[in-house]
């Protein structure tokens, strides 16, 4: 692949070579980033656009919508109904699955979105990003909800835009993750970042620290060994980062390495987690592990979590391998109780005082 010149359509058409049976799937990826190219234009605009602001509705989640939340929802929606491509669309801002309009022919994929992540960063500025699943509906007949349920290993492609200084297109079909960005003078997706690896070990973690006071302890463990430095366990210094745009953490890792994590805590036990399985973690797991690294819950890979529900969340630890596999021990250590020594204060005093009787 001629780097700098091979666009979307001509990688697809690539790899099409060799899977004959992805024909469809090329398809509807063009329709993706049709709609991406027109969200990009309309986020770019900035308050020189209709659309800042919030609205007085809330989506199933609970959450303010911002008036973006919803255009940008619409456009993933009118860009990919009509194409024959698609059973049916999930999106976080819809509380049901959508059902592809009687006029439009139905095809073998289902679609799974955010049409619009980390929404609370557009008011000032910040990158986001739209985030996307694939997974196959072999069925004829329209998807009941329960189609959609289908574990993160299933997806036959994921992908992210990231509205930044540039619009990048991020996906993977199962043989890598590759990197476009797009060329606003030709309206092409270009080819500038084939199979993207992430580094095995990183110096930075990403995590809103706000929250430590509701951490489970192995967390609580790898970033106060993290904040230590060198003068701790690690002998190494760590950075931090936190953009509130999971697109961006994302991207950043797939770029020069890193962890990531939005763990399971207590501050809403409802809650497993703040971010969502379907249209969030799912594709970002894909990506991540296309691209070498790792992506867990904590104890066990996203992609082998079984949904229950179409907007249900889901902890997320992910990035550079050596980093989550260090913390997925942790959360084994914690379960088994073999890492009191580490953790505890007052053992490490009655270890102390133990070593002095024995
Ligand atoms: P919004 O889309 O509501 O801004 O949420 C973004 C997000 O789902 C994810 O992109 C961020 O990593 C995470 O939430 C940020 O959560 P906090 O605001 O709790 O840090």
């Amino acid at each position: 692949m001629l780097y700098g010149r091979t666009t979307l359509s001509k990688f697809l058409i690539q790899q099409q070579r060799a899977d004959k049976s992805a024909g469809d799937l090329s398809a509807l990826l063009i329709d993706v980033a049709a709609a991406i190219k027109g969200i990009s234009a309309m986020v770019s605009k900035g308050a020189l656009g209709e659309h800042q602001g919030t609205l007085e509705t809330q989506n199933v989640q609970g959450e303010t919508q911002k008036k973006l939340d919803v255009v940008t929802n619409d456009i993933m929606l009118r860009q990919c109904e009509w194409g024959g491509l698609l059973a049916g669309m999930v999106s976080e801002e819809l509380d049901q699955p959508f059902v592809i309009p009687g006029g439009y022919s139905r095809g073998p994929y289902l679609l799974c979105f955010d049409p619009l992540d980390g929404s609370s960063n557009i008011d000032v500025n910040v990158a986001v990003g739209t985030i996307f699943s694939v997974l196959k509906h072999a069925e004829r007949k329209p998807p009941q909800t329960a189609a959609y349920l289908q574990p993160g290993d299933r997806q036959v492609a994921a992908g992210y835009a990231i509205y930044g200084p540039a619009t990048m297109l991020v996906i993977s079909v199962g043989r890598g993750t590759h990197g476009f960005t797009l060329d606003r003078e030709t309206g092409n997706f270009v080819l500038t970042h084939p199979d993207l690896t992430i580094p095995a070990d990183t110096g930075e973690f990403a995590i809103n620290v706000s929250n430590e006071r509701f951490w489970e302890p192995p967390i609580t463990r790898y970033v106060g060994e993290c904040k230590a430095g060198r003068s701790g366990i690690r002998e190494r210094d760590f950075n931090m980062r936190w953009i509130a745009s999971m697109v961006a953490e994302v991207h950043r890792i797939l770029m020069r390495g890193g962890v990531f994590m939005y763990p399971r805590d207590t501050k809403d036990p409802s809650k497993p987690g703040r971010l969502r399985l379907l249209y969030e973690a799912n594709p970002m797991a894909m990506l991540i592990e296309q691209a070498g690294g790792c992506a867990s819950t904590g104890r066990g890979r996203i992609c082998e979590v079984a949904p229950t529900d179409i907007h249900q969340r889901t902890p997320v630890v992910l990035g550079s391998r050596n980093e989550v596999e260090r913390i997925e021990r942790y959360h084994r250590e914690y379960e088994s109780g073999a890492d009191r020594p580490f953790v505890s204060p007052l053992f490490n005093e009655r270890s102390l005082y133990r070593s002095e009787v024995t």
